[in-house]
C-alpha cells in the first residue's frame, strides 16, 4: 500500500515509516520538525541523540535499499496538503503530524490557542485534501484515550447504546477531556467523523493510550534510525519520565496520590496496532473508532514496577510524591474496552517488566545527556495558570 505519513519526524513516526516499509508498504512522509524545537523551548532534548532528516533519510536509504521521500512542510497550509497528496495518491495517511502534550497546551493563552490551531485545522487541511484529490484514501488519526476522560462507567470503543425516555440510539460516547491538547483531539474526531458522513470519506480513529519505549521489533542498530525519547515535563510521558529519572538518581515524580490509571502500550505495540489499521481499512463512509492500550494501570503501580525493575539492575530509585499540578481525578473507576484491534489479530506484547529492562539498558550510555537537564524534571507546569514548582508530599515505602 502507499502510506502517507504526518508528522513522520516524530517519537511514532520514524518507526512506523520503517516498520511499514520494512513489510512491502511505500512510505512517504512530511514534517515540520516542530517536536525537535518544541522540546528545546521547554529547556530539554531526547534522552536518545535524534540525528539530522538528512542523516536519517540516508540511513533509511543504506538499510532499505530506496528513497523515503521526505517533504519539509506545514499541514497548516493547504496547498502544500493537497498537492502532495495529489502527487503520491495513498491509499492510507496517518496522521501525526500534531501537537501532543497536555501540559504544553496548558501553558498559557498563546500555547492553549496553538495547540488547538495547529492540531484541529491540520486535520481539517488534511480531510478537505483527501475530499479533493484522493477520496478513497483512508485516514488513521491519532486520537487519544484521553477523550474520554475518567468517568464512573465503562468505556466502549468511540460509539455506546443508550436508552433515554424510552428510546435507544448508538451515539458517541460523551468526551470528557482532561487538557485543552485532549480537547483538541475531541474537536479532531468530531470533525473526522462529520466528514466521513458527508463526504463518504473513511477513517479510523486511533484512541491511544500512554506510550512508552525505545524500541520497535526488526530495529536496526544504526543510531541513525533510532527514534526520539523525551523525558521532560511536557514531552516525556509518565513511564519514559520514570525510566530516565532513574538512571540519574533523581526520584520518580508520581503526581498526587498516583491513583490516576491510564491504558499503557509499549512503542512496538503501537507500530504493530497502527499497522493493522492501515492494513485493514473501513469501507466508504465508515468512521470507526479503536481503543488501543495494552494494559490499565495506576501511575503508582507503574512507578512500583519501575522501582523493581531498577532494583533488579542494580539501579537506585526512589519514588516521591509530588503535588499535582494537574487538575484530575486522582482515584478512579477505569474500565475501557479493547476490542476492535484484538479482532485484528493485535498480539500485545504483555511483558512490561521486559520493555522497561530494555528501555533501561538503552538509556544507561546516555546518562550524562539526561543528567544536563535535572533541574527540569520536577513540573511547573500548573493547569490553574500559575507557574510554581511542585513539592514533595510524601515519600512512597516502596517494597
Ligand atoms: N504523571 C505522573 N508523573 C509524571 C508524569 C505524569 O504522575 O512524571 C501522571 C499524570 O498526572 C497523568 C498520567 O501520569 O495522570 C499520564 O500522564 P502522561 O504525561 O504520561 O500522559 P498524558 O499527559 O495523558 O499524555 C500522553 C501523551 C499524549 C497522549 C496521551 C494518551 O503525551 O500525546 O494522547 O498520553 S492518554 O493519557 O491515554 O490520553
Amino acid at each position: 500500500m502507499k502510506v502517507f505519513i504526518a508528522g513522520i519526524d516524530g517519537y511514532l513516526g520514524w518507526p512506523l515509516a520503517q516498520y511499514l516499509t520494512a513489510r512491502g508498504h511505500e512510505v512517504v512522509g512530511a514534517d515540520l520538525l516542530l517536536r525537535r524545537e518544541w522540546v528545546a523551548e521547554v529547556g530539554s532534548d531526547s534522552a536518545i541523540p535524534v540525528y539530522s532528516m538528512d542523516e536519517r533519510l540516508q540511513a533509511f536509504r543504506q538499510r532499505y535499499g530506496k528513497e523515503l521521500v521526505f517533504r519539509k512542510g506545514d499541514f497548516l497550509d493547504y496547498a502544500f496538503v493537497r498537492d502532495f497528496f495529489a502527487d503520491f495518491q495513498p491509499d492510507a495517511i496517518v496522521n501525526l503530524g500534531q501537537m501532543p502534550s497536555a501540559p504544553y497546551s496548558m501553558i498559557d493563552q498563546q500555547h492553549a490557542v496553538f495547540t488547538q490551531h495547529n492540531n484541529v485545522i491540520g486535520n481539517l487541511n488534511i480531510l478537505w485534501a483527501m475530499k479533493e484529490v484522493c477520496p478513497e484514501a483512508h485516514l488513521v488519526k491519532l486520537g487519544t484515550m484521553g477523550e474520554y476522560g475518567t468517568p464512573n462507567i465503562d468505556i466502549p470503543e468511540g460509539f455506546f447504546e443508550i436508552e433515554y425516555r424510552g428510546r435507544k440510539d448508538v451515539l458517541p460516547f460523551p468526551r470528557q477531556a482532561g487538557s485543552f491538547y485532549h480537547w483538541s483531539k475531541v474537536h479532531d474526531s468530531n470533525n473526522t467523523m462529520f466528514a466521513c458522513r458527508i463526504w463518504g470519506l473513511r477513517a479510523t480513529d486511533i484512541m491511544q493510550g500512554v506510550v512508552f519505549g525505545t524500541r520497535v521489533d526488526d530495529e536496526s542498530d544504526d543510531p541513525r534510525l533510532h527514534t526520539r525519547l523525551d523525558f521532560d515535563q511536557c514531552f516525556g510521558t509518565a513511564i519514559n519520565r520514570f525510566c530516565c529519572q532513574a538512571v540519574i538518581d533523581h526520584p520518580l515524580t508520581v503526581y498526587g496520590t498516583g491513583g490516576q490509571t491510564r491504558g499503557f502500550l509499549p512503542l512496538r505495540d503501537s507500530m504493530q496496532c497502527l499497522t493493522l489499521a492501515v492494513e485493514n481499512p473501513p469501507k466508504h463512509g465508515e468512521y470507526r473508532v479503536f481503543n488501543q492500550f495494552e494494559e490499565c494501570y495506576s501511575v503508582r503501580e507503574l512507578a512500583q514496577v519501575v522501582y523493581e525493575v531498577c532494583r533488579e539492575m542494580g539501579i537506585h530509585a526512589d519514588v516521591l510524591h509530588y503535588d499535582n499540578p494537574r487538575m484530575e481525578k486522582q482515584e478512579h473507576y477505569y474500565n475501557p474496552d479493547r476490542k476492535h484491534l484484538i479482532d485484528l489479530g493485535y498480539q500485545p506484547t504483555h511483558d512490561v517488566r521486559a520493555e522497561l529492562r530494555i528501555m533501561l539498558r538503552d538509556l544507561l550510555p546516555h546518562k550524562t545527556r539526561i543528567a544536563q537537564f535535572r533541574e527540569i524534571l520536577v513540573p511547573d507546569i500548573r493547569w490553574d495558570g500559575t507557574q510554581r514548582r511542585s513539592q514533595v508530599i510524601e515519600a512512597e515505602v516502596a517494597k
